[in-house]
């Protein structure tokens, strides 16, 4: 084991526990009210002290866990090459934890209880203090239990210390969450019952009737045929619906409508934040075109769309220009089509602009889960054959077992076939692997494709400098994304976090960590402590993020240069799928310092 006390087991008995001790407070407790208006903090010394108060989103009063009493919790603004210091007290009675998102800093800052230290104990304080080594948008949010989903995240602002080359003359932080009544404990376990709960969507008789008229009657069968084979529905696009979430922007409701006000014609910087648990929203603002200046705050070579995909994680800058109107609606709909978050740019408070109908709700194809035409490898049957030889991962080169599958995969659209990694065979928390997956990062995704609209996609984001480390990577570790929808167990290579060894990443090294979804849902993927620059399809360096997101069916592939020595967490930023297994501690043996208590061992 490593050498903080807490043990890997205990790290996840311990999200339990916690969350057992706020239900109990929920149901006899009465708090003061939380606020909508986060406070802006600005400087270099902050004092956050994290408790609970009530909330009422639905009309129904819940126990929000909150930072100085506000949902979102503060706006913090830094500047790029000061030292912060934060003062994080801990009044709620379980531990508690803040993990600054995106932030490259040294690993006992990161904020991951049992990673990074010990959390935070109710009723201590504890001091983060690091120097702040970049600028852009970012945000900040609970690493402990499921305190991420009921309140505990806010904004983070660094400005530039050098002139900020976007130019704009107001800013507004739009941070999209969802909001559930239910403990978020029973909310996981009733996944783990019925992963398919709060799928309300899934195909009726009229849908397959309109299917046939459209497709014709044997295709749609057949389709029908190879989903109920494979076990899933092809309306699984998000594992928690609308039906239990209340989408906000800024901490209110579509109907409490956040504002931002603008002069027209003035230019007002959005800074998008994806602060939800578990959800994917497509954001648009009607009449207004957006210019994309920054992803996940590193500035991009200036692109403009009309709509934007924004996985659970990430960070957007756009630049709009508001003229013509005295408002304009910000929606942000569910990648689901269950509902949606709104704000308004508007010329004064109180204005309202007509806020759009959902979206159609589109199905997704074998395709879209890396399936071409009769490719389905569903594998809970272990007596079926896989179809592809095993191999073991980290797979380091493709090239020569890409020649060993040509006999049996020549279809066009698998000109890779995958190399599976053993733990996935016989595995009864892998239900399938992906046949033909591709990078696809020109696709706008299921639901956003041929919509009348120009929507961003991963290929129009290039970062606004060239690699910063410029080395070719060294080597390639590969690993797939797996999972079982109906026990609703998540992992890498089929092994979940709690049985899975360390990743090691050799100090100094620039790598290659390549993903593969053998999954049918979509996987923010974040790095802690260190950047992901993302490759283009050649292999190229794309773009420096800190959360990639991996839809059904891809492969994609980012450099990373393993600079900062000690236990990092690595994985899907969706807070159940994590729990659940979607995780691995990456560790860099570092030159003996900055590696925290783990630096010794080995
Ligand atoms: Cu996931």
């Amino acid at each position: 084991m490593n050498g903080l006390s807490f043990s890997r087991r205990k790290f996840i008995e311990g999200l339990g526990a916690g969350t057992t001790a706020a239900t109990l407070l929920r149901s006899s407790w009465a708090a003061p009210a939380v606020s909508d208006t986060p406070q802006e903090l600005r400087g270099t010394e902050f004092d956050l002290a994290i408790g609970e108060r009530s909330a009422s989103f639905t009309g129904r009063p819940r126990v929000a866990t909150v930072v100085n009493g506000s949902l979102p919790a503060p706006t913090l603004r830094w500047r790029e090459g000061d030292t912060v210091t934060i003062r994080v007290r801990n009044e709620l009675a379980e531990p508690t934890s803040i993990h600054w998102h995106g932030l490259v800093l040294p690993a006992n800052m990161d904020g991951v209880p049992g990673l990074s230290f010990h959390g935070v104990a109710p009723g201590e304080t504890f001091t983060y203090r690091f120097p702040v080594r970049q600028s852009g948008t970012y945000w900040y949010h609970s690493h402990s239990a499921f305190q991420e989903q009921i309140g505990l995240y806010g904004a983070l602002v660094i400005e530039p210390r050098e002139r900020d080359p976007v130019g704009y003359d107001r800013e507004h932080v739009v941070l999209l969450s969802d909001w559930t009544d239910r403990d978020p404990l029973a909310l996981y376990l009733l996944l783990k019952r019925h992963s398919g709960y709060f799928n309300y969507q899934k195909p009726t008789l009229g849908d397959l009737a309109r299917a046939a008229r459209d497709a014709g009657l044997e295709p749609t069968l057949a389709q029908r045929g190879e989903w109920a084979r494979m076990r899933m529905n092809p309306s699984d696009l998000a594992d928690v619906s609308g039906a239990a979430y209340t989408y906000l922007a800024n901490g209110r409701t579509p109907t409490g409508n956040w504002t931002g006000l603008f002069r027209p014609g003035e230019r007002v910087r959005l800074r998008f934040i994806n602060g939800s648990a578990m959800s994917t929203f497509d954001v648009r603002i009607p009449g207004l075109a957006m210019t994309v200046v920054a992803a996940d705050g590193q500035n991009v070579e200036p692109v403009t769309v009309d709509e934007f995909r924004i996985a659970t994680a990430e960070t957007l800058d756009v630049v709009v220009t508001p003229t013509g109107a005295d408002a304009f609606t910000i929606f942000a709909q569910s990648l689901d089509r269950t509902g949606y978050a709104r704000g308004t740019l508007a010329v004064r408070e109180g204005l309202e602009a007509p806020v759009p109908e959902l979206d159609r709700i589109v199905y997704l194809t074998m395709a879209d889960v890396g399936h071409g035409a009769g490719h389905a490898e569903h594998i809970a049957a272990p007596s079926e054959p896989t179809g592809h030889a095993a191999h073991t991962a980290p797979v380091e080169s493709g090239a020569s077992e890409h020649a060993a599958h040509a006999a049996h995969d020549t279809t066009a659209a698998a000109p890779n076939p995958p190399q599976h990694p053993t733990s996935e065979r016989r595995n009864p928390g892998v239900d399938m692997q992906t046949a033909s997956p591709a990078p696809r990062l020109a696709d706008p995704g299921v639901g956003l494709r041929d919509n009348g609209r120009r929507v961003l996609t991963y290929a129009d984001l290039r970062s606004a400098f060239t690699d910063p480390d410029g080395r070719e990577p060294e080597r390639t570790l590969e690993l797939h994304l797996t999972g079982h929808m109906e026990r609703f167990m998540w992992s890498f290579d089929g092994i979940p976090f709690a049985s899975a060894e360390p990743l090691r990443f050799r100090y100094g090294e620039r790598l290659r960590v390549q993903l593969v979804n053998d999954t049918m849902m979509s996987h923010p993927i974040h790095l802690h402590g260190m950047w992901s620059d993302l490759e283009d399809e050649a292999g190229e360096f794309l773009v420096r993020k800190h959360t990639i997101s991996m839809p059904p069916g891809t492969r994609r592939s980012f450099r990373v240069t393993a600079d900062a020595p000690g236990p990092w967490a690595f994985h899907c930023h969706l807070l159940y799928h994590m729990e659940s297994g979607m995780m691995r501690e990456v560790r860099v043996d570092g030159p003996g310092e900055g590696g925290h208590e783990h630096a010794a061992h080995s």
